[in-house]
Order: C-alpha cells, then structure tokens, then sequence
C-alpha cells in the first residue's frame, strides 16, 4: 500500500501533489477528477485545491483519446491525474500534455537509466514501446481554460504476457523494460516533483523551456514517419511542432502539411 501522505507531504512539492485522493476503484481519474472540479466552482468550503491529485488503484473505464480504451488493471501501474488551472489560451492547452509527457520522461530516465522518447502528441515510449500515455480534458468558456485535467497512465508491473494479450502492438511496461518489478511510490513520487516543476514553467510563463525540452525527447522530429489522421495515412517526415501543438509532416510530395490529431507510426 502506498503512503500518499508521506508522498504529498515531501519538502519540494509546491502545488502538485500537496493534496492526494485515492481510490481503489474508478471509473476514470480524469472524469472522476473533473466532475470534483466542476462541482467545487463557486464553492467556499470544500474547493477543489490546484494541484490536487486523484489515483485510483484501477480504473473500469479508463480512456484513451477519441474515446479509446485505456487498460488499467488493479495494482499494476499509476492511473492518476492532476486539476489543473493554467493561465493560458485554450490553444495551448496542448503544453499541459507536453509538460506531462517530459515529466514522465524525465522521472523515469533518472530513476532508471532509460532513453525515454516522446511520441506526438502524447505517448512516452523506450525503444519504441509505449508504457505511458497522457490525456489532458479541459473546460473553455469565453475563450478561457476554466480547468484542466492532465491524466496520465503508466504501465509499471505487467508481465509480457499480460501485455501482449490485450493491450495492442507497441505496448510494454516498466517491468518488461528492465526485468523487475518496480515500486510505484518510487515512481509517483519522481513524477510528482517533475510534475511541480515543469508546472511552475507553465505558471511562469516560461512555456519555452516545456517545449525545448519536449523537443529534446521528440527524436523522431527529422525521421520519416506515418501519420494516420481521419483513417487516412500520410508518409513523409516529421519537421516540427506548431504554435498550437500540432505537428508539421512534409509530405513525399514536398508539401508541407499541420496536424493536429492523428497517430503517428515511425
Ligand atoms: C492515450 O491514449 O495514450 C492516453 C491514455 C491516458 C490514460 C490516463 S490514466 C489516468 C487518466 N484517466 C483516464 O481515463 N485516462 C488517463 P491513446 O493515444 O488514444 O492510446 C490508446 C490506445 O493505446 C488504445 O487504443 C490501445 O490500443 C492502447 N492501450 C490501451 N491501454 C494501454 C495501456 N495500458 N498501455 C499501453 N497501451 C494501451
């Protein structure tokens, strides 16, 4: 059993994770989370702090984008998200999953010595396999992000054959990475203080630093790659990222082309 409270009560954690729910079984964090964060609006008593995070020991609905399905079994990894309010335009709700994606990134390369790559838009992956996926929901009105909930899910303890029965091609887990089993509060833990720091760029305006460093786990920028937007694929090779989050493939034609949804297969 992990001791949120130890969790949230360390020194350098200044707005993450200084408050933890956790419940042993939801539908999924984000929604759950986001349903606690509309209903503490307004309210003196019993708001919803910043930074407040809800992980649940697993989840029964736990999504993916476009209404996907993120499998998230009891036990076996960190199913969590953070209620976020960032001071930001709406098209830029895409740095909250990039701040999440280098955080996860960054935690995990120096806790385990491991080249983490970041997948746009929003996947961590070691050698090509993914063991974690983010998903931010936000609520806009008035050409402002009223609230945001980052949510991120990372496969810590499944065996390869739990993997490779259910969880599609490129999937893996941090215990298939490095042939042993790994403590969850280790890792939520590091998450968390990334979490705070690259929050506190976010808050600050500093929205380079999320993104330079975005970029430098972003190795396939350059590569040839596939994308698949709308059913339909596109080969070429991925340039950058725009202003927005999108990304910018040049197309076997020499055209170059935004978008911004889609899969991308390198
Ligand atoms: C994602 O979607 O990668 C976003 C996943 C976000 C999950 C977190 S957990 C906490 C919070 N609460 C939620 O309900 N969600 C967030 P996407 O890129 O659409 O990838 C989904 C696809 O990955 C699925 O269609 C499967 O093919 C595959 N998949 C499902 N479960 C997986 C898992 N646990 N690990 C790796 N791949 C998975």
């Amino acid at each position: 059993m992990i001791d949120y409270q130890q969790i949230a009560s360390h020194p350098d954690l200044k707005l993450i994770g200084k408050n933890i729910i956790f419940r042993q079984s939801v539908t999924s964090t984000n929604r759950v989370l986001y349903k606690m964060a509309e209903n503490s609006f307004g309210k003196e008593e019993g708001f919803l702090a910043e930074g407040t995070i809800l992980i649940a020991e697993e989840q029964t609905a736990g999504r993916g984008r476009l209404d996907r399905i993120w499998i998230s079994p009891r036990g076996k990894g960190l199913w969590f998200s953070a209620y976020l309010l960032p001071d930001i335009p709406p098209e830029k709700s895409f740095l909250i999953t990039f701040l999440g994606a280098v955080a996860v990134a960054e935690a995990v390369n120096h806790l385990f010595e491991l080249k983490s790559m970041i997948k746009w838009p929003n996947d961590v992956l070691v050698k090509g396999r993914k063991y974690c996926g983010i998903l931010t929901d936000t609520r806009v009105s008035e050409e402002k992000i009223q609230l945001a909930i980052l949510g991120i899910g990372m496969n810590l303890n499944q065996t390869v054959r739990e993997i490779t029965e259910s969880y599609g091609p490129i999937a893996t887990s941090l215990r298939i990475i490095l042939h042993r089993t790994v403590d969850p509060a280790q890792v939520l833990t590091a998450v968390l203080l990334q979490l705070d720091k690259y929050y506190a760029y976010l808050k600050e305006g500093q929205w380079e630093k999320i993104i330079e460093k975005w970029k430098e786990y972003a190795t396939f920028l350059g590569s040839k790659i596939t994308i698949v937007a709308d059913d339909e694929p596109f080969d070429g090779i991925a340039r950058d990222i725009d202003d927005k989050g999108g990304i910018i493939i040049e197309l076997e034609d020499g055209e170059e082309r935004v978008f911004y949804s889609g899969d991308l297969f390198l």
